[in-house]
């Protein structure tokens, strides 16, 4: 975390919600290109604060979400760019501040909205949580040691001592944004901290029940028979757990956005296992999801060998070569970059 920035972001917020009635805001709040919880997490939960508060403010994102997320209290009002885009470029233009949240890097907007983005006159806040911020916002609140967004969106807004204008809704948000960035609270990142802060949400009234089954208990058919088909075909290497599925498989089921969320994660279920890659077919394409136990780095790991990168122990990639040779070419490159795995 860069502590001077840090800093700015604090000042420069602060100046912000102080100029509420000297002059007209118009907040825009966006967030990364195919949009998680985590995304749409603090997204909405800035955007109740804002309501709350009294500011104006819109959310914007690059395109749409896996439908587990459509229960989230404000979801009507958010405007999808890639559908819409005559008003999002109307929002852009009217914006006087934009809020990036959950992504550290104009690319990540996707290629429709990073430029009129990147342009926008509009003073930019970046709060996010991905290692090797650019430099493309006016104010900065990145800290790669937080375990999701919405974390950091709960934690600024609580010291500034505000967190209950979140009300139910924005609590709830974030909310989901916390389980869902942190594999509801396993990951390493997760921290006394993140207990503390969340404490404050079941507080504010959220039924936190209610919340785990709308993102964990609303799967169809549909994404059980590609997981069926996905966990009949693992293949076991050494500590590693290769899963896949082909482009065949994924048109036999109709496969719909979201559908694979966290079928990587199985790969790790396994006794011993300590990494784990999902790769889905696409056309002419195969994505990649990597997961890992303990300090074996996936994030450098999918940088050098897979057009990729993201955390330490999560991380995505792409290959363009056939499903058969990435899967060749991901063991060769497993027993070269972690000596200690097979
Ligand atoms: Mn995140």
């Amino acid at each position: 975390m860069d502590e001077l920035k840090t800093a700015e972001f604090y000042t420069a917020f602060n100046a912000l919600l102080s100029s509420k009635d000297d002059r007209e805001h118009n907040i825009l709040i966006t967030a990364h290109h195919n949009p998680d919880g985590d995304a749409l997490g603090s997204a909405l939960g800035m955007y109740w604060f804002f309501k709350r508060y009294g500011i104006q403010a819109r959310v914007m994102m690059p395109n749409s979400f896996p439908d587990f997320l459509l229960w989230m209290p404000g979801i009507d009002e958010v405007v999808i760019h890639d559908q819409n885009p005559s008003l999002g470029a109307d929002l852009i233009a009217k914006a006087t501040e934009i809020f990036i949240l959950d992504f550290n890097d104009m690319s990540r907007a996707g290629e429709l909205l990073c430029t009129p983005l990147a342009n926008a006159n509009a003073s930019k806040y970046m709060i996010d949580h991905h290692i090797s911020p650019t430099d493309c916002a006016d104010y900065i609140f990145s800290d790669s040691k937080q375990p999701s967004t919405s974390q950091m969106v709960l934690k600024l807004l609580s010291d500034m001592q505000m967190q209950t204008l979140l009300g139910e809704e924005g609590a709830a948000c974030l909310f989901t944004g916390i389980i869902t960035d942190t594999g509801s609270f396993r990951f390493p990142l997760v921290s006394a901290e993140t207990f503390r802060l969340t404490a404050n949400l079941l507080d504010m009234g959220i039924d936190h029940t209610k919340i785990y089954e709308n993102v964990y208990d609303s799967y169809d058919d549909r994404r059980f028979r590609l997981l069926g088909s996905m966990l009949s075909q693992m293949i076991s290497f050494g500590n590693t757990s290769i899963l896949y599925l082909t482009l065949d498989q994924q048109k036999k089921e109709n496969m719909k956005k979201g559908d694979t969320e966290g079928f990587v994660n199985y790969g790790l279920g396994m006794k011993g296992k300590q990494i784990a890659v999902f790769m889905r077919e696409d056309e002419g394409l195969i994505r990649m999801s990597f997961r890992s136990k303990s300090n074996h780095d996936v994030n450098s790991f999918a940088r050098k060998y897979f057009n990729g990168g993201g955390h330490l122990n999560a991380a995505g990639g792409s290959s363009k070569d056939s499903l058969t040779q990435t899967i060749a070419n991901f063991k060769t490159a497993v027993q070269e970059f972690f000596p200690d795995i097979t």
